[in-house]
Order: structure tokens, then sequence, then C-alpha cells
């Protein structure tokens, strides 16, 4: 079935292709142009900018020969493929039950085997031969000594399918007019999230780390080597390195903290701060809860030095709710940590998990160069701020990348949205250390520029995020 989907979706590959290069030829001329555009409006506006700043700019504006545009594209989720794991289950005993006892009653279920996730006491159980995963649930319910027991549901990537790469990110800045992003819309000038004037106050620390929960990193990336502390924890592959095989952690690093002003590819968000990657999601872009969980916990209790976690992207969710899920959120929301999701591209009513846990999520909408919300962000009353999430360029695994092509793509989906608040987030944590989660969580929230509908609404939350707002020292007016 996925390789049928595969040839369907190549099918116009040529046309693409040929339409691409096209595009470039459109772009590369129109460059030069747009770059002293951008200038002038400095200028004119009177902006301090400084040199490093200045420099930042610049090296994110000039095209680097040759610009090629490479499609990538998000595998469709399978229509009524499976909610959980067929194999797996998630179950908790009552708190004053011993662990040897605890251990007992598991082995009378006759898993193949189980293990205990550390700090919220949630085992995750493969059940054994010649039984299922319902009958063993149905079973534990009824057991007195079970506190919960609850299926391990699959988590989906908050991506949208994406088409092309090139160079600009009018999510940070934007210009205004005509922007050099495919399709080449008309943008309204200063719809993004100031981070150029946030850059003014603070760039981030790089003891401050910020734990990306998802395909994996690519390390090795030009602009992302020196900014990931370690290989991480792979999760899926239950090993030591966490490379990217896919591309969608990737691109959310990116966005969170690509090296900057180091005149490669693109600019961060926290670009002094460091990532920490933690793989969940699979080559094929699937996950299971289970493994989202453990990360949580792994990534809360992670130092390295005088590096420690103080921020949580997760551009992943489910649809289901899960106990599991929530005591892994409050144990690393309890540590300190500001934990940052996607709300999900599903077009409806209704917030993903783990986002729509509203006491220790960010949840997180995507919005468009025009400040408008984009048509397939989830709403719903657990949202809480907006980024943008409609084609935002950023990095993609070099090993993925096609020769001569440039490790750099545009994506859209609320994943690409919550990375720019992760890296606010930390940008925050940074410069006011002594803050806690749930501060951070209000002045988030309390700072944006109001979009949609007048006030809090369903779709944006309290607004697009505004970080030089938050960040920039008060002033006292009379
Ligand atoms: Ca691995
Ligand atoms: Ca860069
Ligand atoms: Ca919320
Ligand atoms: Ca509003």
């Amino acid at each position: 079935m996925a390789k049928t989907n595969f040839k369907k979706k190549y099918r116009y590959l040529p046309v693409i292709v040929s339409l691409l290069l096209v595009l470039v030829l459109v772009i590369m001329t129109a460059q030069t142009g747009a770059q002293n555009k951008i200038k002038d409006r400095l200028a004119a506006s009177g902006q301090k900018t400084s040199g490093r700043l200045e420099e930042a700019l610049k090296s994110r504006l000039n095209p680097a020969p040759p610009v090629k545009i490479k499609a990538i594209s998000q595998p469709e989720r399978l229509p009524g493929g499976p909610k959980y794991s067929a194999e797996k289950i998630l179950v908790r005993f009552k708190p004053e039950l011993s662990a040897q006892s605890t251990e007992n009653i598991l082995r009378a279920y006759q898993p193949l085997h189980f293990k205990l996730i550390p700090k919220i006491n949630v085992y995750v159980m493969t059940v054994g031969e010649g039984t299922t995963v319902e009958e063993t649930l149905a079973a534990l319910k009824v057991n007195p000594d079970v506190l919960y027991a609850e299926p391990d549901y699959k988590l989906r990537l908050a991506v949208q399918p994406n088409d092309q790469l090139f160079r600009y990110q009018y999510a940070l800045y934007n210009p205004g007019g005509t922007l050099q992003i495919p399709g080449s819309p008309t943008g309204k000038n200063r719809a993004d999230i100031k981070a150029t004037g946030a850059w003014d106050f603070a760039k981030g620390d790089p003891n401050l780390l910020i734990a990306v929960l998802d395909s994996g990193i690519d390390y090795t990336h030009p602009d992302l080597a020196g900014q990931v502390i370690s290989t991480g924890k792979d999760f899926v592959n239950d090993d030591d390195d966490a490379m990217d095989d896919h591309w969608h952690g990737t691109h959310v690093a990116g966005i969170i903290a690509a090296a900057t002003n180091n005149t490669e590819g693109i600019a961060g968000v926290a670009w002094n701060c460091r990532l920490l990657p933690g793989k969940i999601i699979t080559a094929e872009g699937e996950g299971d809860y289970s493994d989202l969980i453990e990360a949580l916990i792994w990534a809360a209790d992670y130092t390295s030095a005088q590096a420690r976690v103080g921020v949580i992207n997760m551009s992943v969710g489910g649809e289901e709710p899960s106990s599991s899920l929530e005591a892994a959120l409050e144990y690393a929301f309890n540590k300190g940590i500001v934990l940052v999701a996607a709300c999900g591209n599903d077009g409806l009513a209704g917030v993903l998990y783990p986002a729509a846990y509203d006491q220790f999520c960010l949840a997180v909408a995507a919005s468009d160069y025009n400040d408008e919300i984009a048509d397939f962000s989830n709403s719903g009353p657990e949202v809480d701020v907006a980024a943008p999430g409609v084609w935002v360029l950023s990095t993609i695994p070099v090993a993925l990348t096609e020769p001569g092509y440039l490790p750099y793509a545009f994506a859209t989906g609320t994943s690409m949205a919550t990375p720019h608040v992760a890296g606010f987030a930390a940008l925050i944590k940074a410069s006011k250390p002594w803050l806690r989660p749930g501060d951070i969580m209000k002045l988030i929230k309390y700072t944006p520029d109001d979009i949609e509908t007048a006030g809090r609404d369903d779709f944006a939350g309290y607004g697009r995020i505004n970080t030089e707002r938050a960040l920039s020292p008060f002033r006292i007016v009379k």
C-alpha cells in the first residue's frame, strides 16, 4: 500500500521538477531586489541593527549558488491504520504495592516482557503469545491492584505535505510584499514573531537545552553541528544515537536553534541554546505514546556538566488522552521544564495530545505570512498561542538530501509553528532563569499580537507570539 502511494505521489515528479527549475530562476533574479528592499526598510524604520544582526540578515538572504529546490513530502497517514499498538499496554499499579508484588502480578498475565518507566511507575508491557491487547486490558481493568491500564496509542507528526526549498524566513522577519516562498504570495509587513527585536535582549544560553522529541536530529548538518549537545537517545531502536532517518526532527531543530550569524543556511530563534535529540518517531514518521513518555522522563532528568533541559518541543500528537502521558508531562513540568506541543493539522475542532493538557503544555496553532490562522490548524479551548507554520524554511538531514541540493527545505504544519514557541520559551528561560514554567507560559500567553477575532479565540489562542514584547525590559509609561 505504501509503495503504491509512493508511485502515485511521484507520478508528477518530472512536471514538478521542471516547474521548480523555472521557479529557481525567478527566485535568483528576485533575490537581490528583495535584499535591498529589506535593507531600505530597516534603514527607513531607523531600526537598530548590530553588525552581527545585519550579517545574519544578509547571510540568509544571499543565495548560495547553486540554489536548488528539493521536493520532500510527508507520507500520508494510511486511513484506517491502527490507533494503538497491537503488542504493548501501559499499566500503573496502586502506589501502596511494592515493586516485587507489582511484578509478580504482571507475570501472572504472562507477558512477553515488560519494563518500568521510572519516576512515574508506569509499566510498558508486551502481551504474550495467544492473547491480545484488548483481552489483557480487560483483565487488568478489573484487577483491584491496578490504578489504570491503557492502550499504547499511536503518535502522528503534526506536519502538512510540503514541496520546495529556497532561502527566506518570513517567520522571523516579514518584510511584507511579494515573499520568496513557494507560490510567491503577498505577505503582511511584520506578520512575524519579532525575533530580530528580541535578539537585542536575549540570544539564549549554551547550558540551556531544548529537548526535541521527534524523529532525531542530523547533528552533522552544517547549520546544526555544534548546536547539538550529544547524539541523544533513540527510543525507537533502543540505542544512544538519535540520528534523524526521517527529516521532521531536523527541520524542527533548525527552527529552534540553528547556528546563526555563521554565513550558513538559516537563523534559529534561540541560537545560543543547544539541542538534545530524543528519537521517538520512526523513519516512516510514526510513533508510540510509550516512547514519548519514556523520552519525557529521560529529558527531564538529563544533565551534562552545567547543561540541563529547560524546554521540551513536541511537534507530535495523538487523538487519545493518556494518564501515563499526563503523568510524564507533570513530572517534567515539576522539574521546571516548559513543555510546548503542536495542536495538530486536521483542520478540526479538537487539539491533539499532549498539547491538550492545559495545565502542563503550551498548545501551538499555525499562522501564516498574513497573520491568518492556517486552515489545517486544529482549534479548541486548549489553544494557547499561534506562530508561523506555513512554508517555514529549515534544515533537513544531509544524508537525505540529493547530491547537488542544499540541505534545507520549506515545510508546513503546526509542527513548524511549535518550535518557534519552544525557542521563544528558551530565550525567556535563559534570560530569566528564576521563572517557573507556569510563569513562562503566562508570559508567552499574555504578550502576543492579537489576531483572528478580537481577544482570545479558539483558533489563535491569545494571538501570534511577539518575542520582542516579552523580552524587552519593562517600561513604565506615565
Ligand atoms: Ca539510532
Ligand atoms: Ca545559520
Ligand atoms: Ca492550553
Ligand atoms: Ca484573537
